[in-house]
């Protein structure tokens, strides 16, 4: 039941009490907090929010950038009345490796940033009291981890992050904690997967359970009505005249699962879950089998103060500002975002492409400019002394990713890897790997991609073969042949998409990124770098070019916001291609993309 990833819920046989709130804090530099007896109580702490970030809460530099061990620190309360019943702890996550105690003893370890996962704590736990819940975290950068990177120490002894990535190494506990209490026997899993046949669908599923007993699902529409039940641990539910979930028009059935005794209840939960089919047919995307054109953008979980913290009101804001665009996708870069992220898409009708956060696989200092050097660096990223190590745990990441999120309507599809190294044969087999391993936990058998870095193209990629549809970072106008050189940007961009033409089969493309750093303060006629008009007729450039080629599919701009990014002479503190602000404010870019995608028919460049 620790392995379980179900969504925390209330349910007849179920408990959660939120633990959010402000908790204690405190930097372990030296890593002596074991040895001191901290994990009973930390001696000189700090007060600190959960969920949040840590790190743009402080105003002195070294809190900020502090890389290293850290605690956190909070008193809970068990009732007496769970008593006979199991009690964990879950964390929506822990970036990016967590050892946890409750009263003292340790009760669990994680590694990995962006999944959950819970500890159990069922005879540590001192009932109808007050218990203490200590957790010591790390948020060092290696590269047998995922995200990659590195960390340095400089001369006066403190420790900095290197991340591989282009994105602020933001850490702490950023999703929220609740204290859970489920019975003895219970559901540790429930998966779906739909069919349609004309009107009506078929939801076969499959419950887990660590018991015996009956098992019965059953499902009731929006408006409450049971529509369909069976029992069994596997078994399918007819639904008559189905609603479908689509883009924008989401239909959300409750599947109820319980485990029964005769009359008694034993285990429930539920789930709201939209019935819908995606698949890849003659080079198109089929949303119940019609085509659809994927607008949208590459995100990151980022905002002011609470950096990666779970925000709501941001999250409303965003999807807010996502349909106000007329966008209908986007893919959550570079790492699985929080759940409410996903049941929110599910009931915006919103298609995501969830993927697991590995970035960072090239030797590099931000893989978006030292490309080239990653490439031609002699090591091979993949064939390191250390790459079976990071293999198990990105495949660890791939199965938690895919167990949290398998049932929601708007995954759509699994981006393995971001930007990795794919220019060396000795690529092939880690794809190869990662590839295999998340088809065959997929019951939905989603289509799985990669986002391909711009250096590794149609005559030098050795990997994208494994790509059901293949995702495109291109920076054509940007990184290459920016300013005045646009016209020869077209050209070389061209000439790019001409070669992935001729052997691409029948793969759709997408552009999972493409984007120019854009001042919401610049304005400049004619245009220069950097300025909102620069973003307008860079867009322009790279709109007319994927309009040209009917396989392009789908276009996610990077990135829907202005993020932080580490400091450095290539970021004016944090990447600036957001088509809104951090704040959420419409660049002018917003209109441009409104006037396109508003206009865009759902099935734009496969109409029947
Ligand atoms: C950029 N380019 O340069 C982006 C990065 C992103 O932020 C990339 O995938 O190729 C990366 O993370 O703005």
């Amino acid at each position: 039941m620790e392995k379980s990833l179900l969504y925390p819920r209330q349910t007849a046989s179920r408990r959660v009490v939120s633990m959010n709130g402000m908790w204690k804090f405190q930097f372990d530099s030296e890593s002596t907090g074991i040895a001191s007896d901290w994990e009973n109580g930390l001696p000189e702490s700090v007060s600190m929010p959960v969920p949040s970030s840590f790190c743009d809460l402080f105003t002195d530099k070294d809190s900020r950038e502090y890389t290293g061990d850290f605690w956190y620190e909070t008193d809970f309360f068990v009732p007496g009345e769970w008593m006979g019943n199991e009690v964990l702890i879950r964390f929506g996550s822990a970036t990016h490796k967590a050892r946890v105690f409750v009263n003292g003893l340790e009760v669990g370890q994680h590694v990995g940033g962006f999944l959950p996962f819970n500890v159990r704590v069922t005879e540590i736990v001192r009932y109808n009291q007050y218990n203490k819940l200590t957790v010591l975290m790390n948020n060092e950068l290696s590269e047998t981890m995922i995200p990659c990177g590195t960390t340095k120490t400089l001369s006066n002894g403190k420790k900095m992050s290197l991340p591989y990535f282009d994105f602020y190494n933001y850490a702490g506990l950023q999703r929220p904690v609740s204290l859970l209490m489920l019975p003895k026997e219970t559901i540790t899993d429930f998966t779906v997967n739909h069919t349609l046949s004309g009107k009506d669908a078929v939801v076969d599923y499959t419950v887990t359970t660590n018991g015996n007993h009956e098992v019965s699902v059953t499902a009731k529409d929006e408006s409450g009505t049971v529509v369909a039940e069976a029992s069994g641990t596997k078994g399918s539910l007819l639904i008559k005249d189905a609603r479908l979930w689509n883009v924008h028009q989401s239909y959300l059935y409750t599947f109820t699962v319980r485990i029964i005794n005769g009359n008694q209840i034993i285990d429930e939960y539920f789930d709201r879950i939209g019935i819908r089919t995606f698949e890849i047919q003659n080079g198109h995307f089929l949303l119940n089998g019609n085509p659809v054109y994927l607008k949208g953008f590459g995100r990151h979980e980022d905002s002011d103060i609470r950096g990666r913290g779970l925000d709501l009101p941001t999250i409303k804001r965003d999807y807010e500002c996502m349909k106000w665009i007329g966008a209908n996708c986007f893919r959550t870069s570079h790492y699985p975002y929080a759940e409410e992220m996903y049941y929110m898409a599910d009931e915006e009708g919103f298609l995501v492409i969830d993927e697991v956060p590995a970035v960072g696989m090239m030797q590099s200092v931000t893989n978006f400019l030292a490309a080239n050097r990653g490439n031609q660096i002699k090591e091979t990223f993949f064939e390191k002394e250390t790459t079976p190590q990071l293999l198990e745990h990105h495949k660890e990441c791939i199965r938690e990713m895919i167990s949290r999120d398998k049932n929601h309507a708007s995954v759509i599809a699994w981006s393995l890897l971001n930007e990795p190294q794919t220019t060396h044969e000795t690529s092939a087999p880690y794809f190869e790997e990662v590839f295999s391993y998340a088809k065959e936990l997929d019951v939905q058998k989603r289509p799985c991609t990669f986002a391909v870095i711009m250096m590794s193209t149609p005559d030098t990629c050795k990997c994208w073969q494994f790509c059901d549809f293949v995702s495109l970072n291109r920076y054509y106008g940007w990184y290459m042949l920016g300013g005045y050189q646009m016209s020869d940007a077209e050209e070389a961009f061209r000439k790019e998409m001409d070669a992935w033409g001729r052997i691409r089969g029948d793969r759709p493309f997408i552009f999972t990124e493409y984007g120019a750093d854009t001042y919401f303060s610049e304005h400049k006629l004619p245009s220069v770098m950097w300025s909102q008009e620069y973003q307008d007729e860079y867009l322009d450039m790279n709109h007319k070019v994927f309009d040209s080629y009917p396989w392009v599919q789908g276009e996610l701009v990077w990135n829907f916001a202005d993020f932080q990014t580490t400091e450095g002479i290539m970021r004016a503190n944090g990447n600036k291609k957001g088509i809104f602000t951090r704040q959420r404010q419409p660049k002018d870019a917003a209109y441009l993309f409104k006037a396109r995608w508003e206009n865009m028919p759902v099935d734009y460049k496969c109409g029947k």
